[in-house]
Protein backbone atom coordinates (compact mmCIF):
# COMPACT_ATOMS: atom_id res chain seq x y z
CA UNK A 1 0.00 0.00 0.00
CA UNK A 2 0.79 3.69 -0.56
CA UNK A 3 2.11 5.56 2.62
CA UNK A 4 0.27 8.60 2.68
CA UNK A 5 2.97 11.44 3.17
CA UNK A 6 1.40 14.22 4.84
CA UNK A 7 2.16 17.85 4.12
CA UNK A 8 -1.23 19.41 5.11
CA UNK A 9 0.69 21.39 8.08
CA UNK A 10 2.63 20.42 11.44
CA UNK A 11 -0.93 20.03 13.25
CA UNK A 12 -1.29 16.76 11.85
CA UNK A 13 1.74 14.84 14.09
CA UNK A 14 0.93 12.69 16.17
CA UNK A 15 1.92 11.85 19.69
CA UNK A 16 4.60 9.81 19.87
CA UNK A 17 5.22 7.03 22.63
CA UNK A 18 7.56 8.97 24.93
CA UNK A 19 5.51 12.07 24.66
CA UNK A 20 2.32 9.61 25.27
CA UNK A 21 4.22 8.25 28.76
CA UNK A 22 4.96 11.51 29.72
CA UNK A 23 1.38 12.10 29.53
CA UNK A 24 -0.15 9.42 30.93
CA UNK A 25 2.00 9.49 34.36
CA UNK A 26 1.43 13.64 34.20
CA UNK A 27 0.95 14.87 37.93
CA UNK A 28 -2.58 16.52 37.36
CA UNK A 29 -5.05 18.90 39.90
CA UNK A 30 -8.25 21.03 38.93
CA UNK A 31 -6.46 23.57 37.07
CA UNK A 32 -9.10 26.55 37.09
CA UNK A 33 -8.60 25.83 40.93
CA UNK A 34 -4.56 26.77 39.97
CA UNK A 35 -4.15 23.28 41.46
CA UNK A 36 -2.58 21.36 38.11
CA UNK A 37 1.49 21.09 39.17
CA UNK A 38 2.02 19.87 35.24
CA UNK A 39 0.08 22.96 33.84
CA UNK A 40 1.75 25.40 36.51
CA UNK A 41 5.32 23.90 35.43
CA UNK A 42 4.69 24.39 31.81
CA UNK A 43 3.32 27.74 32.60
CA UNK A 44 6.49 28.46 34.14
CA UNK A 45 8.49 27.08 32.01
CA UNK A 46 7.38 29.01 28.90
CA UNK A 47 7.25 32.04 30.22
CA UNK A 48 11.01 31.65 31.30
CA UNK A 49 11.73 30.63 27.76
CA UNK A 50 9.96 33.77 26.67
CA UNK A 51 11.50 35.75 29.07
CA UNK A 52 8.59 37.05 30.24
CA UNK A 53 6.79 37.32 33.94
CA UNK A 54 3.87 34.79 33.55
CA UNK A 55 2.25 32.44 31.11
CA UNK A 56 -1.11 30.89 30.55
CA UNK A 57 -2.03 27.68 29.18
CA UNK A 58 -4.63 27.78 26.43
CA UNK A 59 -6.77 25.19 24.07
CA UNK A 60 -5.44 26.53 21.20
CA UNK A 61 -3.35 29.44 19.11
CA UNK A 62 -6.85 31.09 18.01
CA UNK A 63 -7.59 31.08 21.26
CA UNK A 64 -4.69 32.56 22.73
CA UNK A 65 -4.69 34.89 20.18
CA UNK A 66 -8.46 36.33 20.80
CA UNK A 67 -7.38 36.64 24.70
CA UNK A 68 -4.27 38.86 23.34
CA UNK A 69 -6.92 41.04 21.22
CA UNK A 70 -9.63 41.13 24.46
CA UNK A 71 -7.33 41.84 26.64
CA UNK A 72 -5.15 44.46 25.04
CA UNK A 73 -8.12 46.16 24.35
CA UNK A 74 -11.56 47.32 24.91
CA UNK A 75 -14.64 47.13 22.64
CA UNK A 76 -14.83 50.04 19.79
CA UNK A 77 -11.21 49.91 19.61
CA UNK A 78 -9.55 49.54 16.47
CA UNK A 79 -6.57 46.51 15.98
CA UNK A 80 -3.21 47.31 13.27
CA UNK A 81 -1.91 43.85 11.80
CA UNK A 82 -0.92 42.30 8.82
CA UNK A 83 -3.29 41.90 5.59
CA UNK A 84 -1.76 38.07 5.41
CA UNK A 85 -1.34 37.28 9.09
CA UNK A 86 -3.64 34.46 10.46
CA UNK A 87 -5.60 36.73 12.92
CA UNK A 88 -6.80 38.32 10.10
CA UNK A 89 -7.72 35.56 7.46
CA UNK A 90 -8.13 32.48 9.65
CA UNK A 91 -9.57 33.24 12.99
CA UNK A 92 -13.23 33.40 11.96
CA UNK A 93 -13.15 36.91 12.42
CA UNK A 94 -12.83 36.29 16.55
CA UNK A 95 -11.45 40.26 16.78
CA UNK A 96 -14.67 41.53 15.61
CA UNK A 97 -17.51 39.39 16.50
CA UNK A 98 -16.19 38.27 20.28
CA UNK A 99 -13.46 41.00 21.32
CA UNK A 100 -15.83 43.53 19.27
CA UNK A 101 -12.71 45.12 17.76
CA UNK A 102 -12.52 46.77 14.19
CA UNK A 103 -8.76 44.97 12.55
CA UNK A 104 -7.09 47.72 10.06
CA UNK A 105 -5.49 45.31 7.81
CA UNK A 106 -2.38 46.80 6.58
CA UNK A 107 0.21 45.62 3.66
CA UNK A 108 2.32 42.76 4.48
CA UNK A 109 5.29 42.87 2.61
CA UNK A 110 6.47 38.99 0.84
CA UNK A 111 8.70 38.41 3.66
CA UNK A 112 6.47 38.99 6.61
CA UNK A 113 7.55 42.55 7.55
CA UNK A 114 5.17 45.59 7.71
CA UNK A 115 5.93 49.05 6.19
CA UNK A 116 7.09 51.74 9.08
CA UNK A 117 5.43 54.66 7.21
CA UNK A 118 2.08 52.68 6.84
CA UNK A 119 2.09 51.51 9.98
CA UNK A 120 3.09 55.38 11.46
CA UNK A 121 0.10 56.81 9.02
CA UNK A 122 -2.39 54.17 10.39
CA UNK A 123 -1.94 55.53 14.34
CA UNK A 124 -4.83 57.27 14.27
CA UNK A 125 -4.80 61.32 16.61
CA UNK A 126 -6.67 61.11 19.47
CA UNK A 127 -9.78 62.32 18.29
CA UNK A 128 -13.41 62.12 19.35
CA UNK A 129 -14.92 60.37 15.80
CA UNK A 130 -11.91 58.25 16.15
CA UNK A 131 -11.82 54.56 17.64
CA UNK A 132 -8.20 54.24 19.71
CA UNK A 133 -5.43 52.29 18.39
CA UNK A 134 -4.33 50.48 21.66
CA UNK A 135 -2.71 47.77 19.72
CA UNK A 136 -0.37 45.96 16.87
CA UNK A 137 -0.24 42.13 16.23
CA UNK A 138 3.02 40.47 14.38
CA UNK A 139 3.14 37.08 13.25
CA UNK A 140 7.06 35.30 13.06
CA UNK A 141 7.38 32.60 11.31
CA UNK A 142 5.20 34.42 9.21
CA UNK A 143 2.46 31.41 7.96
CA UNK A 144 1.09 32.90 4.98
CA UNK A 145 3.82 34.68 3.47
CA UNK A 146 5.85 31.21 3.33
CA UNK A 147 7.04 30.88 7.05
CA UNK A 148 9.18 33.74 6.55
CA UNK A 149 11.22 34.48 9.88
CA UNK A 150 10.93 37.97 10.43
CA UNK A 151 14.25 39.39 11.17
CA UNK A 152 15.03 40.95 14.56
CA UNK A 153 15.61 44.17 13.17
CA UNK A 154 12.20 44.04 11.40
CA UNK A 155 10.70 42.79 15.06
CA UNK A 156 12.37 45.77 16.82
CA UNK A 157 11.58 48.66 14.68
CA UNK A 158 7.86 47.35 14.78
CA UNK A 159 7.90 47.45 18.68
CA UNK A 160 9.67 50.15 18.92
CA UNK A 161 7.64 52.77 16.85
CA UNK A 162 4.32 51.35 18.61
CA UNK A 163 5.64 52.24 21.92
CA UNK A 164 6.46 55.43 21.09
CA UNK A 165 3.12 56.02 19.89
CA UNK A 166 1.60 53.87 23.31
CA UNK A 167 0.25 51.02 21.49
CA UNK A 168 1.21 47.59 22.55
CA UNK A 169 2.42 44.68 20.60
CA UNK A 170 1.38 41.39 20.67
CA UNK A 171 3.04 38.39 18.62
CA UNK A 172 1.82 35.44 17.06
CA UNK A 173 4.52 32.52 17.84
CA UNK A 174 2.40 30.14 17.19
CA UNK A 175 5.92 28.71 15.05
CA UNK A 176 8.03 31.16 17.19
CA UNK A 177 10.71 28.12 17.65
CA UNK A 178 10.79 27.65 13.92
CA UNK A 179 11.97 31.43 13.76
CA UNK A 180 14.22 30.62 16.65
CA UNK A 181 15.97 28.06 14.77
CA UNK A 182 15.75 29.98 11.52
CA UNK A 183 17.31 33.35 13.16
CA UNK A 184 19.74 31.27 15.10
CA UNK A 185 18.54 33.97 17.95
CA UNK A 186 16.62 33.06 21.39
CA UNK A 187 12.67 33.25 21.31
CA UNK A 188 12.57 35.35 23.90
CA UNK A 189 15.04 38.05 21.96
CA UNK A 190 13.06 37.90 19.28
CA UNK A 191 9.83 38.60 20.99
CA UNK A 192 11.65 40.39 23.59
CA UNK A 193 10.34 43.96 23.14
CA UNK A 194 6.29 42.62 22.43
CA UNK A 195 3.97 43.08 25.45
CA UNK A 196 1.95 39.77 24.82
CA UNK A 197 3.49 36.15 22.58
CA UNK A 198 1.67 33.61 21.91
CA UNK A 199 3.25 30.04 20.84
CA UNK A 200 2.07 26.69 19.83
CA UNK A 201 2.67 23.01 21.09
CA UNK A 202 0.50 21.40 18.40
CA UNK A 203 2.31 22.53 15.61
CA UNK A 204 6.63 21.58 15.15
CA UNK A 205 6.60 21.13 18.99
CA UNK A 206 4.58 17.26 17.70
CA UNK A 207 1.80 17.83 21.03
CA UNK A 208 -1.72 16.93 20.56
CA UNK A 209 -2.96 20.38 21.85
CA UNK A 210 -2.23 23.53 23.37
CA UNK A 211 -0.73 27.11 23.45
CA UNK A 212 0.65 29.66 25.72
CA UNK A 213 0.08 33.19 25.90
CA UNK A 214 3.15 34.72 27.64
CA UNK A 215 3.23 38.23 29.09
CA UNK A 216 3.53 40.52 32.63
CA UNK A 217 1.92 38.93 35.59
CA UNK A 218 -0.96 42.13 35.32
CA UNK A 219 -1.95 41.08 31.46
CA UNK A 220 -1.35 37.25 32.36
CA UNK A 221 -4.16 37.42 35.28
CA UNK A 222 -7.18 39.29 33.01
CA UNK A 223 -5.96 37.17 29.84
CA UNK A 224 -6.77 34.09 32.71
CA UNK A 225 -10.18 35.48 33.51
CA UNK A 226 -10.80 35.98 29.97
CA UNK A 227 -10.36 32.25 29.29
CA UNK A 228 -12.69 31.23 31.81
CA UNK A 229 -15.35 33.33 29.88
CA UNK A 230 -14.43 32.03 26.82
CA UNK A 231 -14.67 28.11 28.06
CA UNK A 232 -10.98 27.99 28.17
CA UNK A 233 -10.57 27.17 31.99
CA UNK A 234 -9.72 23.80 31.62
CA UNK A 235 -9.39 20.84 34.67
CA UNK A 236 -6.65 17.99 34.83
CA UNK A 237 -4.52 19.62 31.63
CA UNK A 238 -1.79 18.42 33.17
CA UNK A 239 -1.97 15.33 31.02
CA UNK A 240 -1.77 18.05 27.89
CA UNK A 241 0.58 20.10 29.86
CA UNK A 242 2.93 17.17 30.05
CA UNK A 243 2.94 16.56 26.26
CA UNK A 244 4.50 20.49 25.84
CA UNK A 245 6.59 20.18 28.84
CA UNK A 246 8.28 17.33 27.00
CA UNK A 247 8.03 18.96 23.81
CA UNK A 248 9.77 22.15 25.49
CA UNK A 249 12.69 19.27 26.34
CA UNK A 250 12.88 17.53 23.02
CA UNK A 251 11.75 19.25 20.03
CA UNK A 252 12.67 22.45 19.84
CA UNK A 253 16.14 21.94 18.15
CA UNK A 254 14.92 19.37 15.81
CA UNK A 255 13.12 21.91 14.13
CA UNK A 256 16.02 22.58 12.32
CA UNK A 257 15.38 19.16 10.14
CA UNK A 258 12.30 20.10 9.41
CA UNK A 259 13.65 23.22 7.64
CA UNK A 260 16.22 20.59 6.27
CA UNK A 261 13.71 18.95 4.57
CA UNK A 262 11.36 22.37 3.49
CA UNK A 263 14.39 23.59 1.51
CA UNK A 264 14.42 20.07 0.24
CA UNK A 265 11.16 19.89 -1.02
CA UNK A 266 11.04 23.30 -2.45
CA UNK A 267 13.87 22.33 -4.58
CA UNK A 268 12.12 19.57 -5.50
CA UNK A 269 8.74 21.39 -6.13
CA UNK A 270 10.71 23.55 -8.33
CA UNK A 271 12.74 20.89 -10.57
CA UNK A 272 9.07 19.61 -11.74
CA UNK A 273 8.99 23.28 -13.93
CA UNK A 274 4.92 22.73 -12.15
CA UNK A 275 5.74 24.83 -9.43
CA UNK A 276 7.42 27.90 -8.11
CA UNK A 277 8.03 27.74 -4.55
CA UNK A 278 8.71 30.98 -1.91
CA UNK A 279 12.08 29.94 -0.97
CA UNK A 280 11.46 28.23 2.48
CA UNK A 281 12.79 30.01 5.67
CA UNK A 282 11.78 27.48 7.54
CA UNK A 283 9.33 24.47 7.54
CA UNK A 284 6.22 26.07 5.14
CA UNK A 285 6.72 25.80 1.86
CA UNK A 286 4.65 27.70 -0.43
CA UNK A 287 4.47 27.24 -3.66
CA UNK A 288 2.88 28.68 -6.84
CA UNK A 289 1.33 26.78 -9.60
CA UNK A 290 2.89 27.53 -12.78
CA UNK A 291 0.86 24.64 -14.78
CA UNK A 292 -2.45 23.06 -14.08
CA UNK A 293 -5.01 24.04 -11.51
CA UNK A 294 -5.01 23.77 -7.73
CA UNK A 295 -8.12 21.35 -7.02
CA UNK A 296 -6.67 19.54 -9.70
CA UNK A 297 -3.35 19.32 -8.56
CA UNK A 298 -4.74 18.84 -4.90
CA UNK A 299 -6.64 15.83 -6.34
CA UNK A 300 -3.85 14.44 -7.88
CA UNK A 301 -1.18 14.42 -5.40
CA UNK A 302 -3.74 12.89 -2.82
CA UNK A 303 -4.64 9.62 -5.12
CA UNK A 304 -0.66 9.69 -4.98
CA UNK A 305 -0.94 9.59 -0.98
CA UNK A 306 0.69 13.21 -1.04
CA UNK A 307 -1.44 15.68 1.01
CA UNK A 308 -1.17 19.52 0.64
CA UNK A 309 -3.34 22.65 1.07
CA UNK A 310 -4.91 25.05 -1.24
CA UNK A 311 -3.57 28.65 0.02
CA UNK A 312 -5.18 30.21 -3.20
CA UNK A 313 -6.02 30.11 -6.75
CA UNK A 314 -2.92 28.92 -7.87
CA UNK A 315 -1.09 28.25 -4.99
CA UNK A 316 -0.64 25.59 -2.71
CA UNK A 317 1.11 25.26 0.90
CA UNK A 318 3.22 22.30 2.28
CA UNK A 319 4.59 21.76 5.65
CA UNK A 320 7.53 19.34 7.05
CA UNK A 321 7.06 18.23 10.13
CA UNK A 322 8.42 15.26 12.97
CA UNK A 323 6.25 12.48 10.96
CA UNK A 324 7.76 13.23 7.66
CA UNK A 325 11.34 12.25 7.43
CA UNK A 326 14.02 13.32 4.37
CA UNK A 327 13.19 9.93 2.59
CA UNK A 328 9.52 10.99 2.78
CA UNK A 329 10.46 14.07 1.34
CA UNK A 330 12.38 12.37 -1.54
CA UNK A 331 9.75 10.15 -2.12
CA UNK A 332 7.06 12.63 -2.63
CA UNK A 333 9.32 14.50 -4.84
CA UNK A 334 9.48 11.64 -7.23
CA UNK A 335 5.69 10.91 -6.69
CA UNK A 336 5.25 14.55 -7.57
CA UNK A 337 7.47 14.15 -10.28
CA UNK A 338 5.70 11.71 -12.13
CA UNK A 339 2.56 12.90 -11.42
CA UNK A 340 4.36 16.23 -13.56
CA UNK A 341 5.12 14.22 -16.28
CA UNK A 342 9.20 14.89 -15.56
CA UNK A 343 9.50 11.51 -15.22
CA UNK A 344 8.06 8.52 -17.30
CA UNK A 345 4.86 7.02 -15.10
N1 LIG B 1 -2.64 27.59 11.46
C1 LIG B 1 -3.16 26.43 10.79
C2 LIG B 1 -4.35 26.82 9.91
O1 LIG B 1 -5.28 27.53 10.61
C3 LIG B 1 -3.96 27.62 8.70
C4 LIG B 1 -2.07 25.80 9.96
O2 LIG B 1 -2.27 24.66 9.54
O3 LIG B 1 -1.04 26.46 9.74
N2 LIG B 1 -1.29 31.50 14.27
C5 LIG B 1 -0.69 30.96 13.20
C6 LIG B 1 0.43 31.68 12.55
C7 LIG B 1 -1.12 29.71 12.72
O4 LIG B 1 -0.52 29.20 11.64
C8 LIG B 1 -2.16 29.03 13.36
C9 LIG B 1 -2.68 27.71 12.85
C10 LIG B 1 -2.76 29.64 14.47
C11 LIG B 1 -2.29 30.89 14.90
C12 LIG B 1 -3.94 29.03 15.20
O5 LIG B 1 -3.60 27.90 15.90
P1 LIG B 1 -4.73 26.80 16.27
O6 LIG B 1 -4.91 25.98 15.04
O7 LIG B 1 -4.10 26.07 17.41
O8 LIG B 1 -5.94 27.53 16.67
Amino acid sequence: MTKTIDFRSDTVTKPSEPMRRAMATAEVGDDVFGDDPSVNRLESASAERLGKEAAVFVPSGTMANLLAVMTHTRAGDEVLMGDECHIFNYEVAGSARVAGVQVHALHNHADGTLGTAEVEAAIRAPNIHAPRNPLLCLENTHNRCGGAAVPIAAMDEMTGLAHRHGLAVHLDGARLFNAQVALGAPAARIARDCDSVSFCFSKGLGCPVGSVLCGSKEFVAEARRNRKMLGGGMRQAGILAAAGLYALEHNVDRLAEDHVNARLLAQGLSKTGAFAPIEPHSNIVVADIVRGEVDVWLRRLAEHGVLAVAFGPQRLRMVTHLDVSAADVEEAVSRIERIAGVVAA
